[in-house]
């Protein structure tokens, strides 16, 4: 007689994703063996730090059936589709450096990114070591006078401001490539050797490495994830009242303006515009807010 429970589908197993590269993924158990998965058909919207239920195919290899409710998802998007960065995470470190410049429009995306997401962000000015750098710090100021945390640092000589900042959080470290995050987190963790400097040749060409994102843990309570570089954020899914929001300085003077559907841009008697005349908001996150909300307006009137 054959027993019906031999036959029966493998156990479903709890894991977390460590590694996602492309529709592989790596799951980690509880006791710390990796299994690599596969998904069910073209299923693509898992990140890495996802937990999900699955069932081992074989020694080494797993099929998920189903991703876990999470606590955060960081993603971005464009008209066409979404592309999702990290998930469960508690902070995002938005790592910049004076060389290769840096562009402030990403860190606003960033930030309000991080904002809609319920996701505490900190920007980290690497490359401290550069002559470049006390420019690129002024530079950052606007953010430091908005509450931000920005902190300095040299990635290659001491990692060790950014130690106690990383305590009990799983982060993930974005920002454009060169930046120097895998050399941060080699210097987090030893051991890791992450490749560091992709090839410029990759970056000119404008294409994205193919590298994808990794979860590492620095002890049992602390984790980062580093996700490839970010040269776009697009963020066509959040709406424009929540943009809006996601500017911290704008959250007084919402509510006030003469129309309750008021998009901050060309409308009359506009409150958000009156307090960046008065000094309440600065000129330049006024402008990435409506080059925010142009692009959002825009998603909005064209239909595919
Ligand atoms: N001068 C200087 N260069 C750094 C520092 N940290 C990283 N780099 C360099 O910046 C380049 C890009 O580093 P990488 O870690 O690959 O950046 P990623 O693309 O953000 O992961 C490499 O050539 C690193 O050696 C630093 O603190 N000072
Ligand atoms: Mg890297
Ligand atoms: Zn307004």
């Amino acid at each position: 007689m054959t027993d019906p429970k031999s036959r029966a589908a493998p156990a479903l197993l709890d894991g977390q994703v460590v590694a996602a590269f492309g529709r592989s993924y790596r799951i980690e158990l509880a006791d710390g063996t990796q299994v690599d998965c596969a998904t069910r058909g073209k299923r693509s919207d898992i990140a890495c730090g996802d937990r999900v239920a699955f069932r081992r195919s074989g020694d080494n290899s797993g099929i998920i059936e189903s991703v876990l409710p999470r606590t955060t998802l960081l993603y971005r998007s464009d008209a066409h589709r979404q592309k999702l960065i990290a998930a469960n995470i508690t902070q995002a470190v938005v790592v910049v450096a004076a060389e290769p410049s840096f562009y402030d429009d990403l860190i606003n995306r960033c930030l309000v990114a991080c904002e809609h997401g319920g996701i505490t962000p900190l920007i980290v000015l690497n490359k401290d070591d550069l002559p470049q750098s006390a420019a690129a710090w002024e530079a950052l100021a606007i953010y430091r006078t908005l509450g931000y945390r920005v902190l300095r640092l040299c990635a290659r000589q001491d990692v060790a401001p950014l130690v106690p900042l990383l305590a009990d959080h799983t982060s993930v470290l974005v920002g454009q490539s060169g930046m120097g995050k895998s050399t941060l987190i080699n210097h987090l963790i030893p051991g890791t050797a992450l490749r560091v400097a992709e090839t410029s040749a990759a970056l000119d060409s404008g294409r994205h490495t193919t590298t994808g994102a990794r979860l590492l843990h620095i002890n049992a309570r602390s984790h980062l994830i580093d996700s490839p570089g970010l040269q776009v954020f697009g963020l066509h899914h959040i709406s424009l009242d929540d943009t809006a929001q996601a500017f911290v300085e704008f959250r007084p003077w919402l509510g006030q303006c003469r129309f309750r559907d008021c998009t901050h841009r060309v409308e009359p008697d506009c409150a958000i515009e009156r307090a960046s005349h008065e000094g309440g908001i600065s000129a330049p996150r006024l402008a990435a807010y409506r080059a925010l909300a142009e692009e959002s307006v825009r998603a909005r009137t064209t239909r595919y």
